[in-house]
């Protein structure tokens, strides 16, 4: 089964699918582990990474890069946040096919304006293309991809725009009338009432995406009995825990003066040599290091 197979089945199977975010392939794998049946191809982890807002301030290429290595050290499926689809539908049909060659299984594209800006940001600028337009985009990633079961997910936000249900249920069944093949509905709302309506209301043509950063006292058995979502989506948790514990450390080696009271605490040498694959170095080293 291809990853992109994999996932499809797990939409229509009905156990619900989790993805953990990602912006390498050390934190994929450190999820992968974990247990998580997913990637997220987070955009706003890789701007992150890289000290900038999630505004499309990273060029598309840095981000198929991040997936590009992510699936090639993962097996699980990886699910690429490509923003806005980097411009209009003629720039999404060209570059469905390259996240596909990368090795995603997915993507997920969203109905705002590029350059977007960041979806929980209090305040942003949240501007929403026309649904006619987002229809074309959508519908150009779907007859772009090359193989048939690559998942198209749209995804809606017009909850974060503050445009209401009536307007994020009538882009939901637009987007799924132009293809889409799942929907993801975002909210920034601090507790989970308005994803829940918003659920209940949705007629349920296509499984449904949730992102519960904002609404974390939602788990997995809650959004599991509402029935119709087919995916959740950690999106922020890699880079907020490796942004807390750096700080934690280097704080303590500030305070101590030195290393040796952290020593002991982190992760040893070799386990790092572990997942960055030393074994198999050593066995390509036997076979052919002639
Ligand atoms: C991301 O992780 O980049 C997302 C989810 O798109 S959010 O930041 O909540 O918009
Ligand atoms: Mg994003």
């Amino acid at each position: 089964m291809t990853a992109a197979q994999t996932l499809r089945a797990a939409l229509s199977g009905g156990k619900l699918f989790t993805a953990m975010a990602a912006h390498n392939p050390l934190s994929a794998k450190l999820a992968e582990r974990a247990g998580f049946d997913g990637i997220w191809g987070s955009g706003f982890e890789l701007a992150a990474s890289y000290a900038v807002p999630d505004a499309n301030i990273l060029s598309m290429g840095t981000h198929l890069e991040m997936i590009r290595a992510i699936a090639a050290t993962v097996s699980v499926p990886v699910i690429a946040d490509i923003d806005t689809g980097f411009g209009n539908a003629v720039n999404v049909h060209y570059i469905v096919p390259q996240y596909e060659a990368a090795g995603a299984a997915a993507i997920v594209m969203e109905d705002k304006t590029f350059p977007k800006d960041t979806s929980l940001r209090a305040g942003g600028r949240q501007e929403l293309v026309r649904i006619e337009e987002f229809q074309g985009k959508v519908a150009a990633a779907v007859a772009a991809r090359r193989n048939k079961d690559f998942v198209v997910v749209a995804r809606v936000e017009a909850l974060i725009a503050g445009l209401g249900p009536d307007e994020a249920l009538q882009r939901a069944e637009a987007y799924v009338q132009a293809g889409a093949d799942a929907i993801l509905i975002h909210s920034k709302q601090r507790a989970p009432d308005e994803i829940l309506s918003f659920v209940r209301a949705w007629p349920g043509h296509a499984p449904l995406v949730l992102v519960p950063t904002a609404y974390p006292q939602l788990t997995e058995a809650d959004i599991a009995a509402l029935g119709k979502v087919g995916i959740v989506i950690y999106g922020n948790h890699a880079i907020r825990a490796a942004v807390g514990a750096m700080e934690k450390v280097f704080a303590q080696i500030r305070r101590d003066g030195g290393i040796r009271q952290v020593d002991a605490e982190l992760p040893s040498v070799r386990h790092i040599m572990d997942l960055q694959g030393d074994d198999r170095m050593r066995d390509v080293e036997a076979r052919f290091l002639k």
